[in-house]
């Protein structure tokens, strides 16, 4: 078997239950996919809160944030022929998506990388804003250059999935620097420091009927202003990652090239991780991908859940060898697993 990761046996690090919803018409249905990063002395989680309309009679509703700015649904009639619910993440009227679920995003930290609390004196929730945001904020990388810390997220709205960027270098006020990529486009991670004077980033658009859904890599000067796009790795018809694929925390620079960890659809929307190694001087040049997952989804919790057989990272930590991860099990609960780096390298 594949399978490099080192599962935390108390998994999962975090769950609904641990989470304070934002609304009292809403509950927290599920925490997952953290960004991660280090900041005075302590391991801190950007987790997704995705929640959703309290259960009422009759009715599904679909949560939105108003041009306000305050929590509201559109709400249809349980029965409406016109309606249909069949993906638990969705919700179809008359053809037109919506999430079933408005997610945000909660700051926590820990001393040990096992404990996490929402601490004090920091904004420690971060809600979706504006006519871009109003389906809510998902999944959010965090990367550090020269003590400011970068995060991409992904923006939703019926205007499209974008990639939001917004800066801090306290945590307790934000730069938001709005979108960085048009829609369709999500899964950005910019990497750590600049190469051959310009900054790097792995996204992730989707092309429709030609094309599809692919990592891409572009450059930028000043890390707003993006371009030289190009096309890096493709799904792989009749493998583990078919039909998707999309970049995970920022790509970790290592003795034999950058290696960024990804994660990998099938047809049948199993999640499953594996690695890319970029050439370290150009990041657009592949030296190796893995053939085989590093990770897939084999525990029951990451199985079953909200919707399961997923395992989806945007989050880690290095320490010398060791990779240590953070990620969605099922969409539904936070968890942890190591990695040994030159494991993941010896796979390729
Ligand atoms: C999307 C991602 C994640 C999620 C997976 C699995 O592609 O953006 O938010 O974990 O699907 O549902």
């Amino acid at each position: 078997m594949a399978d490099l990761a080192k599962r935390f046996a108390g998994n999962p690090i975090l769950s609904p239950k641990d989470i304070a919803s934002s609304h009292p018409d809403l509950e927290v249905a599920c925490v997952l996919n953290p960004g991660v990063f280090s900041y005075a002395d302590k391991i801190w989680l950007i987790a997704r809160v995705a929640e959703r309309p309290v259960h009422k009679e009759g009715l599904v509703q679909v949560p939105i944030i108003d041009p306000e700015g305050f929590y509201a649904t559109i709400n249809y009639e349980r029965d409406d022929q016109k309606l249909d619910c069949h993906d638990v993440r969705y919700v179809i009227y008359d053809g037109m998506y919506y999430l079933s679920t408005i997610s945000h995003f909660v700051l926590l930290c820990s001393d040990n990388g096992l404990d996490f609390y929402e601490p004090q004196n920091y904004w420690t929730r971060i809600f979706g804003e504006g006519v871009y945001e109003s389906y809510g904020i998902e999944d959010c990388r965090v990367t550090e250059i020269d003590g400011m810390f970068h995060l991409t997220y992904t923006q939703v709205s019926p205007n499209g999935v974008t990639v939001g960027h917004m800066s801090t270098d306290d945590w307790k006020s934000f730069n938001k620097s709005g979108i960085a990529f048009l829609p369709a486009n999500k899964d950005c991670t910019i990497f750590t420091e600049k190469i051959n004077n310009k900054y790097y980033c792995l996204n992730r658009p989707s092309s429709l009927l030609i094309g599809g859904n692919y990592i891409w890599i572009s450059s930028s000067p000043d890390l707003i202003h993006w371009g030289e796009h190009h096309c890096l790795i493709k799904s792989r018809p009749g493998m583990w990652d078919s039909e998707r694929v999309g970049a995970g925390a920022a790509p970790i620079r290592t003795k034999s090239g950058w290696l960024a960890i990804y994660h990998g659809a099938d047809a049948s929307h199993r999640y499953c991780l594996g690695a890319i190694l970029l050439d370290i001087d150009d990041p657009r040049k592949i030296l190796a991908r893995s053939v085989e997952p590093i990770m897939e989804p084999i525990m029951e919790y990451e199985q079953q859940g909200f919707f399961g057989n997923v395992v989806f990272t945007n989050g880690h930590l290095v320490d010398g060898d060791q990779l240590i991860m953070y990620y969605g099990a099922s969409d539904s609960i936070i968890c942890k697993a190591t990695f040994s780096i030159r494991e993941i390298l010896d796979s390729l």
